[in-house]
């Protein structure tokens, strides 16, 4: 199993240590800027013997070394400038995630598709358009880490591990994400019965803020380490086949009452990709958030479209 990682900045890079280190795949990691991700790579080759394992890293400035990638992980973009709308961001993101994928899909034409840059649910439309390839092949990473921080949450609220917190959230990744409360249990026991619902509400509050909360404390830069811990993940779904059910965002066709919108949803996650999007039944309230969320995705790819037209050769 080979898997390129495109950027080697901070999500790129630990999620690269993550799959070598995790004996999860061989890894190439490109960025644009000269050196860093050649350099990235021999650093962590070096921590091989120390780490103990025996998958090979390289990196580059090239695509060449991208061939033949079964799974092609895109984390390159620019961050916000103080300044900057967020459509100005998603113009720059956009273009540089349609270029990238121009680049990677005419040496891996067989390679799964993972994108991590922002705004996420756009950036995994524009990469599906520009690879025409089917919607099982190219995913979004959003879900897993929402609904990490969730977990993580619920936990430190009741004192317990989070690996026992059940949970999915689902949407579009930012203020209109939908954490699914009526199926989050803990060990199985409803979270509705454990917490209250201002106890919910004030965790899931601080979900919708998990990235920004990081944010505001670095300062610089945004989370990496959960990002890249759960795009590796899933990583290790698709080269193990391990058929797992996690919320990725694909391009609904019909599913929820949704069509032609990447969205996070519950899929089954193995050597086929995306390989089946699960419908879970959702109660009114929960079913009405997921449309809000998709039409703002919407809204949002509408917004890429009147900026860049409809042609994806042309983007
Ligand atoms: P950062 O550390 O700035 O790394 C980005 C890297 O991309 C830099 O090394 C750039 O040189 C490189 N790059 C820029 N343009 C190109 C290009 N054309 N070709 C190749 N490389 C290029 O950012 P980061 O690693 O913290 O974040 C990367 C992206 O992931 C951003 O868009 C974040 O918003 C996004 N992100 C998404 C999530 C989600 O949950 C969806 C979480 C964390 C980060």
């Amino acid at each position: 199993m080979k898997v390129t990682v495109v950027g080697a900045g901070n999500v790129g890079a630990t999620c690269a240590q993550r799959i070598v280190e995790g004996d999860i795949a061989d890894v190439y990691l490109v960025d644009v800027v000269e050196g860093l991700a050649e350099g990235k790579a021999l650093d962590l080759a070096q921590a091989a013997p120390i780490v103990g394992h025996s998958r090979r890293i390289t990196g580059g400035q090239d695509y060449e070394g991208a061939a033949g990638s079964d799974v092609v992980v895109i984390t390159a973009g620019k961050p916000r400038q103080p300044g900057m709308s967020r459509e100005d961001l998603l113009a720059v993101n956009a273009k540089i995630v349609a270029s990238i994928a121009r680049e990677v899909f005419a040496v891996a034409p067989d390679a799964i598709f993972v994108v991590v840059t922002n705004p996420l649910d756009v950036t995994t439309h524009v990469v599906q358009r520009v690879t025409g390839l089917p919607r099982t092949r190219v995913m979004g990473m959003a879900g897993l880490l929402d609904t990490a921080r969730f977990r993580t949450f619920v936990a430190w609220r009741l004192g317990c591990s989070a690996e026992d917190v059940s949970a999915m959230v689902l949407g579009g990744h930012g203020d209109t994400m939908v954490p699914i409360l009526s199926h989050a249990t803990l060990s199985g026991v409803p979270l509705t019965q454990l917490l209250s619902a201002e106890e919910l509400e004030a965790i899931v509050q601080r979900t919708r803020d998990g990235g920004a909360e990081v944010v505001r404390l670095l300062k610089t830069g945004s989370a990496y380490y959960a990002p890249a811990a759960a795009v590796a993940e899933m990583v290790a779904a698709i080269a193990a086949d391990e058929k797992r059910l996690a919320p990725v965002s694909v391009e609904l066709q019909g599913e929820y009452g949704l069509k032609d919108v990447c969205l996070g949803v519950p899929v089954i996650l193995g050597a086929g990709g995306a390989e089946r999007v699960v419908e879970v039944a959702l109660p009114d309230h929960e079913l009405e958030a997921l449309h809000r969320s998709a039409r703002a995705v919407a809204e949002a790819v509408e917004a890429w479209h009147r900026m860049a037209g409809d042609d994806p050769a042309a983007w």
